[in-house]
Order: C-alpha cells, then sequence, then structure tokens
C-alpha cells in the first residue's frame, strides 16, 4: 500500500475515532495524575471504558488484566494507556481476520445483511471495485427489491466496480427468487463471486427475517454450502444498538464475520472491542468514507492505538 494511500486511511481512521480517544486519553489522564495504579483507580478506569462504549463485561476484563500486572510505584497515565493498547489489542487480534474467498466455489457467494442506512450498499460496492481490481469476476444482485432507489444505488456501483448488477424493475419482487436467478446465472458463466445485497427494513423485522431465511434456502439449493460469506454491516456510530443488531440477525442467518462502518465520522469505536469480546465474530473490514478505496481490512494494533489516542 503507498504511504499516501495509508497516511489517508488512517487520518480517516484517527479523527473517526477522536472523540473516543480524547474521552478515553483525557479520563486516564485525569485519574491516574499523581495517583498510583491500585484498586480505587483501576475502578475508576472501569467506570470510564463502560462509558467509552466498551461495555461492562469487557471493561472488566479489561482492568482485571491490569490488575493482574505489577506497575511501578511511579507508574502514570502513559504505562496504564499502554498496558491498555496492548490489552484491547491482544483481546481484538483472535477478530481481526480479511474475507478470505475460496477460488475453488464459482461463485463464492457473499450474502450482505444489515439494518438500512447502515452502509450495505456502499460496502458491496467497495468490496467488488476491490475484487475486481485483483482480477476476478464479480456478480451483484440486488435483493433490496422494496426500494427504487436502493436498485439504482446498486447499479451505480456495480458500473464503477465493472460488473453486472441483476436486478427485477417491478418493486417488491421477490427477492429470493431474484437472488435464485442470479445465483444461476453466475454458476453458468463460471463468475468467481456473487453478492448479494438484501433489504434492511426493521419496521416489521419477522418479515424481514423470513425474506432473508428465504434467500439463505434458496441459495442451498444451487448449493447446500451457501451463502459461503455471510456478512453483517454495521454503522459504527450506533452504539450499544450493535449488539441488539447481532443478535437479531443472528436468529435468521448465520453470521460468519463483520464490517464496520463510518469510521470515520465520529465512530463509537468502543463499540467494536465490546463486540469482540462478547460474539467473537470476525471483523473483516472497516469503513472510513464513501469512496472505492475507503473500506480496509481491520488491524487491531493500529485500532487500539488510535482508539486510546496513541499515534497508529
Ligand atoms: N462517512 C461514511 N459514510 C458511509 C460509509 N459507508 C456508507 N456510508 C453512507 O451511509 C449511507 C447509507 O449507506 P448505504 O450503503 O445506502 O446503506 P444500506 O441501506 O445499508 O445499503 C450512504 O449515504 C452512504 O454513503 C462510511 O464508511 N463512511
Ligand atoms: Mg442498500
Amino acid at each position: 500500500m503507498p504511504e499516501e494511500a495509508r497516511g489517508g486511511w488512517f487520518q480517516r481512521l484517527k479523527q473517526g475515532l477522536s472523540r473516543s480517544a480524547s474521552k478515553i486519553g483525557q479520563g486516564v489522564a485525569g485519574i491516574f495524575a499523581g495517583r498510583s495504579v491500585d484498586d480505587a483507580s483501576l475502578d475508576e478506569l472501569e467506570e470510564l471504558l463502560i462509558s467509552a462504549d466498551l461495555g461492562v463485561a469487557t471493561a472488566a476484563a479489561l482492568v482485571a488484566r491490569l490488575r493482574a500486572m505489577r506497575f511501578e510505584k511511579d507508574a502514570g497515565a502513559e504505562e496504564v494507556v499502554g498496558a491498555l493498547a496492548d490489552a484491547i489489542a491482544e483481546l481484538l487480534a483472535p477478530v481481526a481476520k480479511p474475507l478470505a474467498i475460496d477460488p475453488a466455489l464459482k461463485p463464492h457467494t457473499v450474502l450482505v445483511a444489515g439494518v438500512n442506512g447502515t452502509g450495505k450498499t456502499t460496502t458491496i460496492g467497495k468490496l467488488a471495485a476491490q475484487w475486481r481490481a485483483e482480477g476476478k469476476t464479480v456478480m451483484l444482485a440486488a435483493g433490496d427489491t422494496f426500494r427504487a432507489a436502493a436498485v439504482e444505488q446498486l447499479k451505480i456501483w456495480g458500473e464503477r466496480a465493472g460488473c453486472p448488477v441483476i436486478a427485477r424493475d417491478e418493486m417488491g419482487a421477490d427477492a429470493a427468487g431474484l437472488v435464485f436467478d442470479a445465483y444461476q446465472k453466475a454458476k453458468a458463466e463460471g463468475v468467481d463471486i456473487l453478492i448479494v445485497d438484501t433489504a434492511g427494513r426493521l419496521q416489521n423485522k419477522s418479515a424481514l427475517m423470513d425474506e432473508l431465511k428465504k434467500i439463505v434456502r434458496v441459495m442451498r439449493k444451487v448449493d447446500a454450502s451457501a451463502p459461503h460469506s455471510s456478512l453483517l454491516v454495521l454503522d459504527a456510530t450506533t452504539g450499544q444498538n450493535a449488539h441488539s443488531q447481532v443478535e437479531v440477525f443472528r436468529e435468521a442467518v448465520e453470521i460468519d464475520g463483520l464490517i464496520l462502518t463510518k469510521l470515520d465520522s465520529s465512530a463509537r469505536g468502543g463499540v467494536l472491542v465490546a463486540l469482540a469480546e462478547r460474539f467473537q465474530l470476525p471483523v473483516h473490514a472497516l469503513g472510513v468514507g464513501e469512496g472505492l478505496e475507503d473500506l480496509r481490512p481491520f488491524e487491531a494494533v493500529s485500532f487500539a492505538r488510535l482508539l486510546l489516542g496513541m499515534e497508529a
């Protein structure tokens, strides 16, 4: 990756995490100013982490790690932040896994689920563009059939990325039927990757979940192991509601990885740490903007450091 592109990426991530970073950074500085690292100060640190979206269980687990460490008598905020960054990076490392595509599958199918507005369609566009740049053939299925704008948006991304978009013109068309047709077509054409966009409206949860289940069922008629990747897209500015989104979608689909978006805009980065600790689902990538290049693999160490206001 060119240094400039890296710089741009980290700059945007850093900017997006700056609210969390200053909250935690200043909080730690305040707690440990002129005080030693002891039970009372670590209790305060635990409270601070909870208030920074890390959640009760995750904050307790992280602080337990620090309690087990021996800090020097004169250790201050800097040592605590360093130790905390290490503990967070260690917690995040097992979930930092890029999305793996099986080249033997033609197509490898990727189902993309999530609440409306979290960034599913945008993420699909970015993934398609990246895979196209690697020389893979990609097809998109416009499974969000309820809004004309959603189909249009996917078509625009398809054009940008250079891949066909399978869509139906009538609104409210049967999404599962469309996905089935797209899958057959992708298979017949030997396409490398089929990405399936889905609807995410939550006003009728059971209808939404039924539709997702139906999409999975028809995909399994083509290949019993499909969908080969089921991604849940979460908006990182959401906060604690992300937890219930994971739970709700997992009832319908076997989610096997997360993508977090909007890490460039006042993201609640602590939520990602809490999700990692609680669900241990792979975090494949982070979105830091609306452009084709703004999706990158998730890196545990740099994320932990930026979250605490340290240099990446
Ligand atoms: N700042 C920012 N905006 C994003 C990101 N990803 C998506 N968006 C924007 O969020 C809005 C909803 O995205 P969309 O892909 O339509 O969400 P969907 O309803 O889940 O398909 C759009 O305005 C996108 O441009 C991101 O990583 N950063
Ligand atoms: Mg969409």
